[in-house]
């Protein structure tokens, strides 16, 4: 057993960077997961798990069903065939594939069995509060963060009902309608009672301003979140800019919550496949550097969804203090790109970034997206430790337990504000 102290050689290097990477608890700071008192909101179990969005596009390529006949099909047909396509009559190859027989043989069960019987039997004899309990367990995930939408009805209901809600499920106020939909957000707050109107009138900005105020007092969120389209550009002369400029940023100010960018995605290209239905396109990273320099007070996380925006991104978080680049999203959550761009996140901003998220819609998906995330950020802190012990530094395993706590929870309890202890 190596000490803390022990300077590592090239022999026991591998084996401490694994224990360190495996063994650290780590915060999910972006997942879509809800809790079990929200009822069918929190999805589980193995008919969501094959039903993941991911899932679906693959289906398409690898079935001759079309999306109205697999969209006409009960939630348990449309896994049956998803399971028969992908994982009988195909090899699960794919990273969303390889997902669900990981998450399979972790709980114990057959990831080639013909047909989802097994998996139902077992998902029927255990709750959702247990297993939630399991999952945490399994992924080694101590809290997590959840996308809350006070423009979804059904999840506005759950919030103005007070159901109750674990402490290790941090809330993010997520505003897509405020900057990307306004006519519908200022209907939405209007139709609350606030006096919203299409034109940013002076009441207008104050009422949006207090909506903000009224869901922060009522979620305590740790950031506000919004996901944006790749032609995002600031500042330009579009509503957006304008509503940016004068609600959500004096709003981050005034209450000292990070605002979350997370940029890139191309909506909705092909409607047939509902949730699978977007794509991805070429962000303008000099956005994101002109928010970062006009307002220095205000903490940004970003997440950019193209692999090529990466590299422009970290550079950008040199030039930026203000500026956190977090985890490896959607497209770019496949072991080969984490290893890219852990990599040359190492290379150009040291441990000071949060390496991943696993943007998990369903449980049962942090088992897997956690298991094989670590594996390529173990890969890449590797190779970074290599380097390091050849250029003659005495390395040791209790400075890897640092660098890989700081990375996998302390760099966002600072930029959020969230105690060290973990206590909530
Ligand atoms: O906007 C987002 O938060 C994205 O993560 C979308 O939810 C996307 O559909 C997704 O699930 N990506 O993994
Ligand atoms: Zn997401």
């Amino acid at each position: 057993m190596t000490q803390m102290g022990e300077v590592m050689t090239a022999a026991t290097l591998q084996q401490n960077v694994d224990e360190a990477v495996q063994r650290t608890p780590v915060i999910d700071i972006h997942t879509h997961l809800l809790p079990a008192s929200f009822g069918d909101l929190c999805l589980w179990g193995i008919d969501e798990l094959v039903n993941y969005h991911y899932l679906v596009a693959e289906l398409f390529r690898s079935s001759s069903a079309t999306p109205q006949q697999f969209w006409a099909l009960t939630k348990s047909q449309q896994a049956d065939m998803i399971w028969d396509a992908l994982f009988v009559k195909n090899t699960p190859l794919s990273e969303a594939t390889a997902g669900v027989v990981a998450v399979m043989t972790r709980l114990g069960l057959d990831p080639a069995q013909p047909n989802l019987r097994q998996a139902r039997e077992y998902f029927a004899s255990v709750t959702v509060e247990q297993y939630i309990d399991q999952v945490l367990k399994l992924a080694h995930v101590s809290e997590i963060v959840m996308t809350n939408d006070p423009f979804n009805p059904a999840e506005r209901a759950m919030w103005e009902q007070n159901k109750p809600c674990p402490e290790n499920f941090h809330r993010a106020l997520r505003m897509d309608p405020v900057l990307n939909d306004w006519d519908t957000a200022h209907a939405v707050m209007a139709a609350a009672g606030f006096k919203t109107s299409a034109d940013l009138t002076p009441q207008t900005i104050t009422e949006a301003r207090r909506f903000l105020d009224l869901w922060i007092a009522r979620m305590r969120p740790v950031y506000l979140a919004v996901s944006m389209p790749f032609t995002f550009a600031y500042p330009d002369d579009s509503l957006r800019t304008s509503l940016i400029q004068k609600v959500v940023l004096p709003t981050c100010l005034q209450h000292n919550i990070p605002f979350a960018l997370m940029i890139g995605v191309s909506r909705q290209v092909n409607p047939a496949l509902k949730d699978a239905g977007d794509s991805v396109g070429f962000a303008d990273t000099a956005s994101v550097e002109r928010l970062c320099s006009e307002n220095p007070g205000v903490r940004f996380l970003v997440t950019l969804l193209a692999r090529e925006n990466q590299h422009a991104l970290c550079v950008a978080a040199r030039k930026f203090n203000n500026l956190m680049p977090f985890g490896c999203w959607w497209f770019l959550n496949n072991p080969s790109i984490i290893d890219e761009i852990t990599s040359e996140r190492l290379e150009l901003l040291g441990a000071t970034t949060i390496p991943q998220h696993s943007d998990a819609r369903i449980l049962d998906q942090l088992i897997y997206k956690w298991q094989h995330s670590r594996r390529a950020i173990s890969r890449a802190l590797y190779e970074s430790y290599s380097r390091l012990i050849v250029d003659g530094y005495p390395l040791t395993r209790k400075q890897i337990d640092r660098d890989v706590q700081r990375m996998f929870s302390g760099n966002f309890r600072k930029w959020v504000g969230l105690p060290e202890t973990g206590a909530h």
